[in-house]
């Protein structure tokens, strides 16, 4: 019997040995440690044994017994360590990568509009979205009774405080402070008393200006020309249309062929084939003046444009609210 018993721990820890998932560990368990299983069997054999001979055999009978505990535990926990985590766990697949935020499309196309006149030589300067009614109107020739003027589109803080109604105000307080050459671009927000489908009461705008001496109307059309090209592509044709503006004389807006159509005409375009993108003009004697430049010496140009607009027709979005909402699935397009 006590070969018998040698055998029996022999072979299980052999074939333990050769066993790599948990179900055949616990099959053999069974066979070996259950009710019915083989050391079950010994135990009863114990009971027939030869008087003389039982202690002994019930110890060493006692002894397997936890020595094979011992071994069916560590099988166990081989294999279920190893086994179930390799199917579970796969170590070659990516990493799953944190999500990112991301630059909201106005502030991306006012950094790629902004980067364009940079590499030009302007200088992008900024100011206060809360100015005074000097800056915003005065020192730019709008006249007291000019309807911009009006409380009706004008967010006013006090009497002579307004939210700034474009980023115009910036480039004076850049020329009151410094004498010329100027060449500088100044993004931002402004604000108008107006909320409807097509106008919400902040947006954003990039004006651009430059004054030296000889700066000509040809310098302006070249340098939106240029900006045009990089802004919708190098085959797309721009026209300069007169137009009127307080602060400049004279004026010009800048129609771009439709991004749309590509100039046969449709509904984006109203039919004409083209579409406004900015306004433009020679700096008018009367800002220089107010700002203690010489009209007499220097000249310049100056434009501004609607980032929201831009963007529209850059991307071909059709909805101006979609850049208020904060809708991701409309953001992360982006
Ligand atoms: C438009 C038209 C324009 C300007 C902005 C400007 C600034 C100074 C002096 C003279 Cl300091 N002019 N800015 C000039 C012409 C047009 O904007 O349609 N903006 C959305």
């Amino acid at each position: 019997m006590k070969q018998e018993i040698d055998t029996l721990l022999q072979e299980t820890i052999e074939r333990l040995a050769t066993i790599d998932n948990a179900k055949d560990v616990d099959r053999l368990r069974i066979d070996v440690l259950g009710r019915k299983g083989t050391l079950s069997h010994l135990f009863k054999k114990l009971g027939e044994s030869p008087d003389e001979e039982r202690p002994v055999l019930g110890k060493i009978l006692n002894e397997t017994r936890v020595r094979l505990e011992s071994a069916f535990e560590e099988a166990k926990s081989r294999t279920t360590s190893i086994s179930a985590h390799l199917t579970a766990l796969d170590i070659s697949l990516p990493g799953r990568l944190p999500h990112l935020g991301h630059l909201h499309p106005i502030t991306l196309v006012s950094m790629e509009i902004a980067e364009i006149f940079q590499r030009l030589g302007f200088e992008v300067v900024e100011g206060p979205d809360v100015e005074l009614d000097y800056y915003n109107f005065e020192a730019l020739n709008i006249p007291k009774d000019h309807p911009a003027r009006d409380m009706q589109d004008t967010f006013y803080v006090t009497d002579n405080i307004v939210l700034r109604t474009h980023t115009s105000p910036i480039q004076v307080r850049v020329m009151e402070k410094q004498p010329p050459p100027v060449r500088i671009i100044a993004p931002g927000k402004a604000y108008r008393c107006d909320s409807d489908v097509t106008h919400t009461p902040m947006f954003h705008q990039v004006e651009g200006l430059m004054v030296d001496k000889d700066v000509s109307f040809g310098d302006l059309k070249g340098v939106l020309t240029v900006f045009v090209h990089q802004m919708f592509g190098a085959d797309v044709d721009l026209r300069f249309r007169p137009s009127f503006f307080p602060f400049t004389e004279p004026s010009a807006e800048v129609d771009i062929q439709c991004v749309m159509c590509r100039g046969e005409g449709c509904r984006v375009c109203s039919e004409t084939g083209w579409l406004e993108i900015l306004g433009s003009g020679m700096v008018d004697p009367e800002v220089f003046k107010m700002v203690g430049y010489d009209p007499e010496e220097v000249s310049g140009y100056a434009f501004g444009m609607g980032i929201e607009r831009i963007a529209m027709l850059k991307y071909g979005i059709n909805d101006l609210r979609l850049f208020f909402d904060n809708d991701l699935r409309f953001l992360e397009q982006f």
